[in-house]
């Protein structure tokens, strides 16, 4: 039997207001220690999406302990046993695709198409780690001796903390906690202030998919002085065992720091600043059109968006022209209206005002506006326009510092070589482009760029679910999120050894003194006294 979810009527009416829960020890609860707080609709203020309970440090607690007990029994539950849950997981989501997505776009402004996207993301990775369930695979390892076996397994870490951002609210969550489960790990997820209605709504299919209670634990609210706070204070009093962490570098510094003094490794997967250099061979008409999409898509608010366009002379201004124009003609409105928009509003005020301000910095630097993007109807909805820099240099603040939102620099240089240390030029390293037609270039672009992902001739942002997702410098510490090198985060390796040899038999020792037996005489190298 299923029951209704707990709705109430919106007065203002896009639909009704979603009573949002936490999810702990498998008990559904409404009110947090700290009561509640509203999630609105960033296009449309009006619009109350969802009520949700304001956690804080005694609700972590108690979900901490929850995953805690929950632990024993779910790590020794059979892999593929727990695979079978993430392949009903992805059914569940294929099934339920279009009102997730339509709930998606209502919760954080992303067009329908988008949103139909990362929930399909999140169906991608739940299908691909259900097989998994069947793998997992360990080695087989010779042993130095005879009658001697050595394995490899991989063993789950405890209990994981995720934080996860609110612009892909179901993609992410989806990378960090179907790998973390399905190795033998329990959860406690703080899912971001932005999207608390769609993190219930995920965690609710994952409960119909079978998931015993306790594994999985939600928590919502706010990150600093908040659940987020109190999560990775669990850290220092062995509440969670790892905290996987998407969001901002200097929030990943502090986790990276608390989890050091651990002995923990966190996985950190923090902001960009990311590069796309057109080349003056390029496919002009290709290059325009996924600038387009990288810097301007979901409105600038991935942390794989595009920040500076370094253009190669010879092109510089027929690109500029192209692309600015391109940029002018862009629509902007309320995706839940109008399912034509190319991106909806700034998900939440902190990011329209980080956006807002940067206008000023980039002209007090000397850059020049190409296209002055400013707030629209501002009393509707947090919308803006484009904004295209102009006359950037590699060394001003609005090229070095990531801007969520749409916002991006147009950098001028002569050649290949200079267009490799530009791109290389800021202290983050997550994605990448380069446009061109010449192997070689594409060859040394892929090399030598400090970027954990590279594309040739396409976009900076749309990983797939199956390829690694991580930066270098301060975009990461190198830990890698999806396919199967996520695995390394949510296990340990341990190595077994099995000796059917009924003695001691001791490695190395032993060994060494069989082949001192059959050696060469060196001593007789020594000089007689
Ligand atoms: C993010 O913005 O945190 O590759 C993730 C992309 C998306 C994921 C972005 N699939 O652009």
């Amino acid at each position: 039997m299923s029951t209704a979810l707990p709705t109430r009527p919106c007065p203002e009416g896009y639909g009704p207001t979603l009573v949002a829960h936490a999810f702990i020890g498998g008990e559904w609860r409404e009110q947090g220690s700290g009561g509640v707080f509203e999630r609105r609709n960033p296009s449309n203020r009006a619009d109350l999406v969802a009520v949700a309970p304001l956690c804080g440090a005694a609700d972590v607690a108690q979900a901490c302990a929850a995953a805690r007990r929950a632990w024993p029994s779910w790590a020794a539950t059979p892999a593929p046993r727990r695979g079978a849950i993430v392949g009903r997981l992805a059914e569940l989501l294929r099934q339920r695709k279009e009102t997730l997505a339509r709930f998606v776009t209502r919760e954080i402004g992303k067009p329908l198409r988008e949103a139909r996207g990362s929930v399909q993301e999140a169906i991608d990775t739940a299908e691909f780690f259900q097989s998994e369930g069947r793998r997992l695979y360990g080695q087989t390892v010779p042993s130095e001796l005879p009658l001697k076996q050595l394995y490899t397994f991989r063993r789950p870490l405890g209990v994981v903390g995720a934080i996860s951002a609110g612009n892909f609210p179901i993609a992410v969550p989806s990378w960090k906690l179907v790998p973390a489960l399905l190795c033998g790990n329990t959860a406690v997820w703080k899912a971001s202030d932005d999207t608390p209605g769609i993190a219930t709504l995920f965690a609710r299919l994952w409960e119909e998919a079978g998931l015993p209670p306790g594994v999985l634990n939600l928590v919502h609210g706010a990150g600093k002085g908040g659940a987020g706070e109190a999560l990775v204070d669990a850290v220092r009093t062995g509440g969670v065992d790892k905290i996987s962490f998407t969001g901002s570098t200097e929030v990943g510094r502090h986790i990276g720091e608390v989890s050091g003094r651990a002995l923990q490794v966190p996985s950190l997967e923090l902001g960009g600043k990311n590069p796309l250099v057109v080349m003056a061979d390029a496919n002009l008409d290709a290059a325009v059109e996924g600038a387009l999409w990288a810097s301007f898509g979901t409105g600038g608010q991935r942390c794989t968006s595009a920040g500076n366009i370094v253009l190669d002379r010879p092109i510089a201004a027929e690109f500029r022209r192209r692309f600015v124009a391109a940029a002018r003609a862009l629509k902007v409105g309320d995706p839940s209206r109008d399912e034509t928009v190319f991106y909806g509003p700034m998900m939440n005020e902190r990011f329209l005002k980080g956006w807002l301000a940067q206008r000023e910095v980039g002209l007090a630097e000397g850059a020049t506006l190409a296209l002055d993007g400013s707030r629209l109807a501002p009393d509707s909805g947090w919308f803006v326009g484009p904004r295209i820099f102009d006359g950037v240099r590699i060394d001003m603040r609005i090229a070095q510092e990531e801007c969520f939102g749409p916002t991006v620099n147009l950098v001028e240089v002569d050649g290949f070589d200079e267009a490799l240390r530009v791109a290389n030029g800021t202290p983050y390293g997550l994605s990448s482009a380069v446009y061109t037609r010449n192997a070689q270039w594409m060859l040394r672009f892929q090399t030598d760029i400090r970027a954990g992902m590279c594309s040739i001739n396409n976009s900076t942002t749309g990983a797939e679910a199956h390829l690694p997702f991580g930066g270098n410098g301060w975009s990461g510490n190198g830990t890698r999120e999806s396919g199967i090198w996520v695995l390394d985060a949510y296990t340990r390796w341990q190595a077994v050894n099995v000796d059917l040899s009924d003695s001691l038999q001791l490695a190395q020792i032993d060994t060494a003194a069989e082949g001192a037996k059959r050696g060469l005489d060196w001593a007789a190298l020594a000089p007689k006294g």
